[in-house]
């Protein structure tokens, strides 16, 4: 039968549902079509709705950073800098389409305030930089490329600026506010403007170099802010303060809670409840699962062997889109304006995988009969029509829907979507299987179905008859889609080599003193084995033989803990005789709490060294101890 209760008659009938929830009306009282009941708790406003079909987009970090080998520019970078030999935006895009990834978010500019378009708001942009004689625009060219492959496009503005010294004062809000009209005015539609909750610490500021601290939702003023983006851009979603469409799922790993519930309470962000979500919280405030494919948002030739590999992107697939949130991975171009081979390689054999194993959904040809339902729209779970989708009604709160498969029909994998503009209807359910003349088995139980749940069975099955059942519900369900697959695999690559000699061999380096045992763990390449000192904490290293060392990294543990969090500050010391010392260089982590990516500390200039003294005087975030994964150095 033809789709009875679609978008549009559902949009009508919610309408009216308030009023009357049950009562089937039609144009004046007439009984034509069945009534929808009304929705349950908060439910997506039309850009939410559009953003949660999006399932997953790249990010793309390039900026100065790039070619200064950091996560966070100071703010006093010379524009010059910015020179990509090779920038190619279509080989960009088709990195990101690889990968499956629908859409692109390009930060337009990062905490540093250096801007990728030509703006006549600032100097401090791609005007000033060699790139097309100052005749290029890094926005727009990408833009293109997006329009070109019909992927969607959004932006990042960075609110922090550690370039501008109005940085703090209502004056920079006026300027931000300018660059934000420019970004939603002259690159068509956006589907998403990013707002990065990174706020004040210290910086350049026009030449002040002190810090600056901010109160940000009093000084930003959030809502006016976002008002503006949907006021010039009324498709595009704003993460992520309260106030905005889209929130951060907590972490910057990959991993959204299970499940990730789109709602929360009407309160200030919390990351505890941010990667969970909160039941029956009042705002429809989804996650957004943000994650790089290399562990800096930005590109350093010596992470080279540490893109994620496709096996490591599906289980980060599997913990964003299959827990109901989106999933937007950061793909960081190199200096010469291009993804490198091996981001490519992992994207492709990912986005194969994932191609493969959702092209042919198995329950299509299924019979469906529903144990209650309004209208008839059993079938409309497995139609493949995203308008259209069973509804239950109301009060058959432990509805089930059945699907009696073709013989032979065998799947691993099971894709729900709940119809968000009726509400999180279902609690939690389970999923059942029956051979002929057998009793139903019970094969997997979760909590939520929202925008996206994903079921992944152990091994393979192939029953005659699957069958979705509310447990716990605040309503009787609705399944937009309830789909069947047989997974495939991501091919594995040969292990990714280093091809940077700038790296300082570790070979032969000891720890002769130490604030706490156990420092050997940090001379290693694995980032899972980490020291821990209580602070301050301190080491020196003797590396064995005389260097000319231009810096040192530090790579924190990427597993948070309660009991050790990454080191605040650092203060580096070298001698080499090991009896004369003289400072290296002093400063802060930046983002390292968050980000915990390699952090690379150069030096204002090379020097010769045998021996290097670290000191760390205090956790990042409150914790009894310090903790460190891995220390190297460069030439
Ligand atoms: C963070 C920033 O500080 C990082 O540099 C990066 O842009 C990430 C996506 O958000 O808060």
């Amino acid at each position: 039968m033809t789709a009875y209760v679609t978008r549009r008659t559902l949009m009508a009938g919610s309408l009216i549902a308030g009023a009357s929830a049950c009562a089937p009306r039609g144009p004046a009282g007439v009984m034509t079509r069945p009534a929808l009941p009304a929705p349950w708790g908060a439910t997506p406003s039309p850009r939410q709705l559009k953003w949660h079909d999006r399932r997953m987009y790249a990010f793309v970090h390039f900026s100065i950073n790039t070619y200064t080998d950091k996560e966070w520019g100071y703010g006093d970078e010379d524009p010059k800098l910015f020179n990509p030999t090779d920038f190619d935006p279509d080989q960009i895009v088709a990195a990101a389409k690889a990968g499956g990834l629908n859409g692109l978010i390009i930060t337009a500019k990062h905490h540093d305030g250096f801007c990728l378009w030509p703006t006549m708001l600032t100097d401090h942009c791609i005007r000033s930089s060699p790139y097309k004689d100052g005749k290029g625009d890094i926005v727009g060219e990408l833009e293109q490329a997006c329009r070109r492959a019909s992927i969607g496009f959004g932006v990042y503005l960075s609110p922090w600026d550690r370039n501008r010294a109005d940085y703090g004062t209502p004056a920079y809000i006026d300027y931000y506010r300018a660059q934000l009209t420019e970004l939603c005015t002259r690159y068509g539609d956006l589907f998403e403007v990013w707002f990065d909750g990174a706020n004040g610490g210290d910086g350049y500021y026009g030449g002040a170099r002190e810090t600056r601290k901010i109160d940000a939702p009093a000084y930003y003023d959030w809502p006016a802010i976002v008002a503006l983006v949907h006021q010039l851009q009324p498709g595009a979603c704003t993460f992520d303060p309260l106030g905005a469409d889209i929130r951060w799922v907590g972490n910057e790993d990959g991993h959204a809670g299970d499940p990730c519930w789109p709602t929360m309470p009407d309160e200030p962000y919390d990351q505890v409840k941010g990667n969970s979500g909160v039941r029956g919280g009042a705002l429809w405030w989804p996650a957004e699962t943000n994650v790089s494919i290399r562990p800096g948002w930005f590109y350093h030739a010596d992470e080279d062997a540490q893109v994620k590999t496709p096996q490591k992107l599906m289980a980060m697939f599997d913990q964003s889109i299959g827990h109901g949130t989106t999933f937007h991975l950061n793909l960081p171009p190199d200096r010469r304006g291009r993804i490198a081979e091996r981001d490519v390689a992992s994207l492709t054999a990912f986005g194969d995988a994932v191609r493969a194993s959702f092209a042919t959904d198995l329950a299509r040809g299924a019979v469906a009969s529903a144990s209650a339902d309004i209208g008839g729209t059993a079938g409309h779970a497995i139609d493949g029509n995203p308008e259209s989708f069973w509804c239950a009604p109301a009060d058959a709160r432990d509805a089930s829907l059945t699907l009696d498969l073709a013989p032979g029909t065998r799947f691993d994998t099971i894709r729900l979507q709940e119809w968000l503009p009726l509400g999180l209807r279902t609690t939690s359910f389970a999923i059942d299987i029956a051979d002929d003349g057998q009793a139903w088995r019970e094969v997997a139980r979760k909590d939520m179905v929202g925008p996206q749940r994903l079921v992944r069975l152990p091994a393979p099955v192939s029953p005659r008859r699957v069958r979705f059942r509310a447990v716990a519900a605040e309503a009787g369900p609705t399944l937009r889609e309830f789909a069947l697959f047989l997974s495939v695999a991501p091919v594995t690559l040969p292990p990714a080599q280093v091809s940077d000699p700038s790296i300082v061999a570790r070979a032969g380096w000891t720890i002769i003193a130490a604030s706490a045992s156990g420092g050997e763990a940090m001379l290693d390449d694995d980032a899972k084995t980490a020291w821990t000192s209580p602070a301050p904490a301190m080491l020196t290293i003797d590396l064995g033989k005389a260097e000319t060392l231009a810096g040192f990294t530090l790579t924190p543990t990427r597993h948070v803990d309660p009991q050790a969090a990454p080191p605040a500050r650092y203060m580096v010391e070298s001698s080499v005789d090991g009896q004369r010392w003289s400072k290296a260089e002093e400063g802060e982590f930046q983002n390292i709490n968050y980000a915990r990516a390699t952090q690379r500390i150069p030096f204002s200039a090379p020097r010769p060294a045998r021996y290097v003294r670290l000191r760390f005087p205090r956790p990042a975030v409150p914790a009894p101890a310090i903790a460190i994964a891995t220390i190297g150095a460069f030439r």
